[in-house]
């Protein structure tokens, strides 16, 4: 996070020298690093979660362990997408969990501090603790940033029963919580105005709460409502299709442009903007709420060089090469590649990223191009799911040769058992880069 109190972001001012290389083409840019920093690596990595724990696994591979930093100040490494079933009591939220030093790739460098600016120009990061890192390539894996506090009452108002969030460690289990102590009203499960990650979480905890409402009873004193600030129910037409089969059997209320705009938790009351007709609110008192926050850009991204407009690393589509600086790369939910951001995703990135450094290494042009994969596993109940898998033009691109647009019991097993372990023994260890190879394979050769 930004600290305001710091003081102005200078690097070493070595300005003549600096305007010369910054005359110099790219190639000479990122083989000489020009500000004073005491340490320097090959590659740095910024961010240790899921992008950059895998990338650094793979730079190792390259470059060898002593040449690679990470830079991440949390001591513990979570797997975000089991909070899903966490949230619905059908997984420990301690299993989510492990400490960073067990995830570092052996040798490589683990710098615990938060990096707060950026300084391409001079092959340069700075981090909050007044280091200044230099490097040859950086590649940049911050994540998206959780901002409850853009609802009013949040995040203060998680201190009251009745509402949770499956999007963050802390309000995870508060989720579980509320769910068993329903008794009668309104379950209410937002989505933001605001890029997400994960966009069908906010409705997978929708289908496992009503699942366990009717299990144990309660179904018929409970109203299910999605608020969702989009127009649609999913961005994919064959999976909307599909989920919206489902709301219709399980009568589930569906109120789209709804914006979740304050939460007078005391009074367990929900406040919701029609995006439609901007100022007009409507208030809905819940028996429990489950809140997707707004979401947004890590603030060391916030008016940095390597930034676009909005905050998000600028990269090209296919190489995640960044646009400006060709030895620096983007990964993740940080960037501004147009799909939606998953772990699955990272893990496409991950093997064409991989491609792109090699190629740069060697001052040749990256030729891999990514398609924008990335998959969602829907969970629709507690043994139930559809595994969506698209690409940059919302187009199923999906691994096995089934109809993926089914509920399935085998998807459900693949979600829950199967992929923590292929994250944490697979894609943590720069061995997993998504499915192509499987879904090639399974269609012998008559898929892209
Ligand atoms: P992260 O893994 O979030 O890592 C970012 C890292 O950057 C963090 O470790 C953070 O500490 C660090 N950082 C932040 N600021 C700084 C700084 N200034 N300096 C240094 N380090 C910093 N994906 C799927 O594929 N399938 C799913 O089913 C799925 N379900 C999900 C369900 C939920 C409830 C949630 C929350 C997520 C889900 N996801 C799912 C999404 C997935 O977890 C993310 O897309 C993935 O973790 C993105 O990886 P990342 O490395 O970009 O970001
Ligand atoms: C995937 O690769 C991945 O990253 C490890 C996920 O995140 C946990 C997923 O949810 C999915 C579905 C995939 C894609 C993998 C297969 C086998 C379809």
């Amino acid at each position: 996070m930004a600290n305001p109190g710091a003081t102005p972001f200078v690097f070493c001012a070595h300005h003549l020298l600096k305007t010369a290389f910054q005359n110099m083409g790219y190639r000479q840019l990122h083989r000489s690093s020009i500000c004073a920093a005491k340490e320097h690596y090959d590659v740095v990595v910024v961010g240790g979660g899921s992008a950059g724990i895998t990338m650094s696994a793979r730079m190792k591979r390259k470059v060898g362990a002593e040449k690679v930093a990470v830079i991440e100040p949390s001591e513990m490494h979570y797997y975000q997408p089991i909070w899903t079933l966490v949230g619905a009591g059908a997984k420990r939220l301690a299993t989510s969990g492990r400490p960073t030093a067990s995830v570092m790739p052996s040798g490589v460098k683990w710098i615990k501090s938060k990096v707060q600016g950026f300084d391409p120009e001079n092959n340069c990061i700075r981090t909050d603790d007044d280091k200044e890192i230099s490097y040859k390539y950086l590649i940049i894996a911050l994540g998206i940033k959780l901002q409850f506090d853009k609802v009013k009452g949040l995040p203060e108002g998680f201190s009251y029963p009745k509402i949770g969030s499956n999007y963050s460690l802390q309000t995870v289990e508060k989720t579980w919580k509320a769910l068993q102590d329903f008794k009668k009203g309104n379950a209410i499960f937002t989505f933001p105005n605001t890029p997400v990650k994960c966009a069908g979480a906010p409705q997978k905890i929708m289908y496992l709460s009503e699942e366990y409402l009717r299990k144990t009873g309660k179904r018929s004193d409970a109203n299910i409502i999605f608020n969702t600030s989009l127009g649609v129910i999913f961005g994919v037409k064959k999976y909307a299709d599909a989920l919206l089969e489902i709301i219709k059997d399980r009568n589930i209320q569906v109120n789209y442009k709804h914006s979740l705009v304050e939460v007078r938790a005391d009074k367990h009351e929900a406040v919701f903007e029609n995006l439609d007709k901007p100022g007009e609110t409507h208030v809905y008192e819940y028996e429990m709420l489950h809140v997707t926050p707004p979401m947004g850009p890590p603030d060391a991204l916030a008016n940095s060089p390597v930034s676009d407009a909005v905050g998000w690393v600028d990269v090209n589509k296919e190489t995640l090469q960044h646009k400006k600086y060709p030895n620096v790369f983007g990964i993740g939910d940080c960037t501004n590649l147009p799909t939606s951001k998953t772990a699955a995703a990272v893990a496409a990135q991950s093997a064409v990223l991989d491609r792109t450094i090699s190629l740069v290494m060697k001052n040749q042009s990256p030729n891999k191009k990514y398609d924008g994969y990335t998959s969602c596993p829907l969970v629709t109940g507690y043994s139930k799911v559809i595994l969506a898998e698209f690409d940059y033009d919302a187009q199923p691109l999906e691994t096995f040769p089934i109809d993926q647009g089914k509920e399935r019991r085998t998807m459900y097993h693949m979600k829950a058992d199967m992929m923590p372990i292929l994250y944490w023994h697979a894609l943590l260890k720069g061995y997993w880069g998504g499915p192509a190879p499987i879904r090639k394979l399974l269609h012998l050769g008559f898929s892209k």
